[in-house]
């Protein structure tokens, strides 16, 4: 399948591992893997290809020292764009973003060194957030004279609250460490390396059915849009839908027979 296949992307480094895993780097570290146009449309071509190309999970990285330095400024600046085309490109970056999050696949983002503006928006449309001990996250926006425009407004103030968000527009305040991880930013930080936190997190969770994994990579967020009546009435659908499955039988049986794993407190 051409979306799958690394040789049809220049901004993206698309690297398939066994199982259905795949990785996906920002592949510009010479601009610290600022999102020019070209990177958004190769990022709408993955995602909104991916599922039915039989990707089962995917690891988001960034090329260098950086995840992403957020929108190219360069780009921005040199095309002096109107209100009306950078409206247009704003509703791409939400259609990239909107693909991810509600396209059912996992995606485990790997994090380090900055993580800002446009880059944290990114990040915040993975499921999963691993950030080293490099990583840190700021929205800079206010200090370029510019706003949001990726779906901060949506998800960062989501993960963090809206004044936690509002405050780091309009202050640039930089978020690092343990703080993060308190705060929501990311859900694992580690000594070593994200990547190789968020490559085993992928391994694992590529091993749950898909549907049960579309389910919980779409479902949860489109919920969250509606009102608990209807939340509740589509989570039955969904449930009615992927618990009965009949890939998970011989999971259920593996319970019943007690051979499957027990729950268990971490050792
Ligand atoms: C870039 C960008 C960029 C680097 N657009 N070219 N984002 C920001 O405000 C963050 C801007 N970037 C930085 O603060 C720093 O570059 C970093 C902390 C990310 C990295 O610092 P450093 O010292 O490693 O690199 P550098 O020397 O600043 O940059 C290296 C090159 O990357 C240089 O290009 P060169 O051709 O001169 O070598 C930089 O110009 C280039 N570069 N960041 C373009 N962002 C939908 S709305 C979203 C709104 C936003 O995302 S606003 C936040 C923008």
């Amino acid at each position: 399948n051409d979306v799958v296949n690394p040789d049809t992307y220049e901004s993206l480094a698309i690297s398939p591992r066994e199982n259905g895993l795949y990785v996906v780097s920002l592949n510009r570290p010479t601009k610290r893997n600022a999102l020019n146009v070209a990177t958004i449309e190769e990022l709408i071509r993955f995602f909104s290809g991916a599922r039915m190309a039989g990707v089962r999970a995917v690891v988001l990285a960034g090329e260098g020292d950086h995840f992403c330095a957020g929108l190219d400024l360069v780009e921005h600046w040199k095309a002096d764009r109107s209100a009306d085309d950078f409206m247009h490109v704003c509703l791409r970056w939400h259609e990239a973003f909107n693909k991810m999050e509600y396209g059912g696949v996992p995606i485990i983002a790997a994090l380090k060194g900055a993580v800002v503006g446009g880059g944290l928006e990114l990040a915040s449309a993975a499921h999963i957030r691993v950030m080293d001990g490099s990583t840190y996250f700021a929205l800079p926006e206010g200090q370029r004279g510019i706003f949001t425009g990726g779906g901060a407004t949506i998800r960062v103030s989501d993960m963090i609250g809206k004044y936690r968000m509002i405050d780091m527009v309009l202050t640039g305040r930089v978020y690092q460490g343990q703080e993060a991880v308190d705060l929501g930013l990311a859900q694992y930080m580690v000594e070593g390396s994200s990547l190789d936190k968020a490559m085993e997190i992928a391994a694992k969770v590529a091993q749950n059915l898909p549907l049960t994994n579309f389910a919980i990579c779409s479902a949860v967020s489109h919920m969250k849009n509606m009102s608990g009546l209807d939340a509740a009435y589509a989570e039955a659908f969904v449930g009615g839908i992927v618990n009965t499955q009949p890939d998970a039988r011989a999971r259920l049986e593996a319970f019943a027979n007690k051979t499957a794993a027990r729950v268990r407190p971490n050792t």
